[in-house]
């Protein structure tokens, strides 16, 4: 579903992800401050949804509950924004790890992935051959080995868990076989339509960021979906996979999703320094596209089922979570 060619765009901040590695960029935010900071300055500069992972201080990827917490306690006494955490995590994490976030903080949007995968950033060890840190090396050195386990199983677990936590699942689609797990999974009950589908372009194990790679997932995603499809988000990874995919998803009327952990340069020569950089950069292309910027309650609107049902929980100030009462 398209809001429109003209309608408001959810611009997300995906502000440091869990593949990126520090040594490639000094501006991915590691720490629970940076984090913040670089959270508060993206929607600052027009985000309308921060997507978090978590990192340990030294930056390796984190499931950590408390830091969670921690960074969505820092956003939400600073800034009235949507929340997305994910639970994809970073390869060789628990199913445990990745879904403590979501149970941790209840967010309005926490992501969904929806198929067991090949999943690599494009030759990382032969284009970042240097890295400062063992850990990072030990992440280069498994590059061909990596599997993105998101089992039938794990799947059905995760969205239990967000049925339970009145939490939006945002299904995260590399490819078309993806889009045919929802469909399975909306048909026997274990997600409810309307959903909100994320396309995800330029992962090596899924579609390439190419604009036809884009129209043909968003003509899958119509097609099988059908009404069941809310609304309709897009990422692509790197320079200019991002702006280019983006300015795209903006012409059709859908939203899309910028950041350091897709995408470290602003230009082909530059890095970008900061997230707002790359968030400054979609709201040129939306105000070009003639598309305003959706505020928090706009996205929250359009939020699913399970988010409206746990609503009235809210509304009767029953619930205890971070999430709940934080905002
Ligand atoms: N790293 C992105 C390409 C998640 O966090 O669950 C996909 C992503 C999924 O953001
Ligand atoms: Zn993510």
């Amino acid at each position: 579903m398209a809001r429109g060619r003209y309608g408001p765009i959810g611009l997300t901040c995906a502000v440091t992800g869990g593949d990126v590695l520090p040594s490639q960029s000094r501006a991915i935010p590691c720490s629970v401050d940076a984090i913040v900071r670089e959270s508060i300055a993206a929607v600052d500069a027009g985000a309308s949804i921060v997507h978090l992972h978590a990192r340990e201080p030294d930056g390796r990827p984190s499931g950590s509950a408390a830091l969670f917490v921690e960074m969505v306690q820092g956003i939400r006494s600073a800034r009235d924004t949507v929340l997305s955490i994910s639970t994809g995590g970073a390869p060789g994490m628990s199913a445990e790890e990745r879904i403590a976030g979501v149970q941790a903080v209840r967010p309005e949007i926490g992501t969904l992935n929806l198929g067991t995968m090949n999943y690599e950033g494009y030759p990382t060890k032969s284009r970042w051959p240097l890295v400062n840190t063992d850990w990072e090396q030990r992440i280069l050195d498994s590059s061909g080995q990596v599997v993105f386990r998101n089992t039938l199983g794990m799947i059905r677990d995760f969205a239990a868990e967000f049925r339970r936590l009145g939490v939006t699942p945002e299904l995260e689609v590399y490819d078309v076989s993806h889009l045919a797990m929802a469909r399975f999974l909306l048909d026997e009950g274990t997600l409810e339509g309307p959903v909100r589908v994320q396309l995800v372009l330029g992962v090596l194990g899924g579609v390439q960021n190419g604009t036809e790679d884009l129209m043909m997932l968003y003509q899958a995603a119509n097609r099988i979906l059908g009404p069941d499809l809310g609304v309709l988000g897009v990422a692509s990874t790197g320079y200019p996979g991002q702006f280019r995919i983006g300015a795209v998803a903006l012409g059709l009327g859908l939203d899309c999703r910028v950041g350091l952990e897709d995408s470290l340069r602003i230009t082909r020569e530059k890095q970008a320094s900061s997230n707002a950089d790359l968030v400054l950069r979609a709201v040129e292309l939306a105000q070009l596209l003639g598309r305003p910027l959706a505020t928090a309650g706009e996205v929250r609107s359009e939020l699913g089922p399970w988010w409206r049902a746990a609503d009235v929980v809210r509304t009767l100030g029953l619930g205890s979570a971070m999430g709940v009462t934080g905002r």
